[in-house]
Formats: C-alpha cells, structure tokens, sequence
C-alpha cells in the first residue's frame, strides 16, 4: 500500500469510484475517462506497481483478476458479443497510473492493433 498511489487511494476509499465487483483481493470500478461503452478496471488490493512487478506469490491474485474480469464482462453483458482485456506496462506500453491495472473493455468493435 502506497501513501501517494492514485489507486491505492481508491482501494482505501479517499477517493470515490463506481464500483462493479468488490472481493477482498480486487477491485473493479468503472474507468473515470472510458474508452468504450464498458471501461472497467480491475485491480489488486495490494500495491503491485505493474505486471513486470508480478512474482510467483501473485500467481493466484493474477489468476482471480482475469476471473474477476470475465465477471465483470457477464455483469455488463459483453460476454458474449466479445470484450478485451489489457494491461498497459511501462512508458511504451502507455501506463500512466503505477498501480497494477486491467482494462475490461467492451461494448463497441474494438480496433487492432491498438496504436
Ligand atoms: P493506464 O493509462 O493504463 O495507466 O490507465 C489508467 C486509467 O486510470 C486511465 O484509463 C484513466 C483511469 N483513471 C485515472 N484516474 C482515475 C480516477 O481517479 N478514477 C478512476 N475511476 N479512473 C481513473
């Protein structure tokens, strides 16, 4: 947990989100500037700077976040027209908030290869 991380912020309720699906490991709140219809992001409890950051130990957390995702995915009613899942690492990869983040997106055909 970390004092000045936006998300950690969150997860301790400082700051105000639209919660999707809320479990003692993970949250998922609506995304504050969406890029589709559904935007949700999903993210660990726990400080986890990004992907690259992830251990062994994460092994399950990872696990029940893309779980998590597909519910989310459900509760929104994507799931069967199709959605995506991303996490964006680093400077080239577009991370902007350093707190492990994915996006559930959904809604509306989405473009590939993302510019
Ligand atoms: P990324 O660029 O992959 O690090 O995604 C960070 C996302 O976080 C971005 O889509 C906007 C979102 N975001 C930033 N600040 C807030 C906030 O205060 N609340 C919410 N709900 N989302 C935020």
């Amino acid at each position: 947990m970390s004092d000045d991380c936006l998300f950690c912020r969150i997860v301790r309720g400082e700051i105000p989100s639209d919660p999707v699906l809320e479990t003692d490991e993970l949250l998922a709140f609506r995304d504050i500037d969406p890029k589709a219809p559904t935007h949700v992001l999903v993210i660990p409890r726990a400080h986890i700077d990004s992907l690259s950051a992830a251990t062994p130990d994460h092994r399950a957390l990872l696990g029940s976040i893309q779980l998590a995702a597909a519910e989310v995915a459900r509760r929104e009613g994507i799931q069967d027209r199709g959605w995506r899942l991303v996490t964006n690492v680093g400077r080239d990869g577009g991370q902007s908030v350093g707190h492990l983040h994915y996006h559930v997106l959904g809604g509306r055909a989405l473009g590939w290869p993302p510019g």
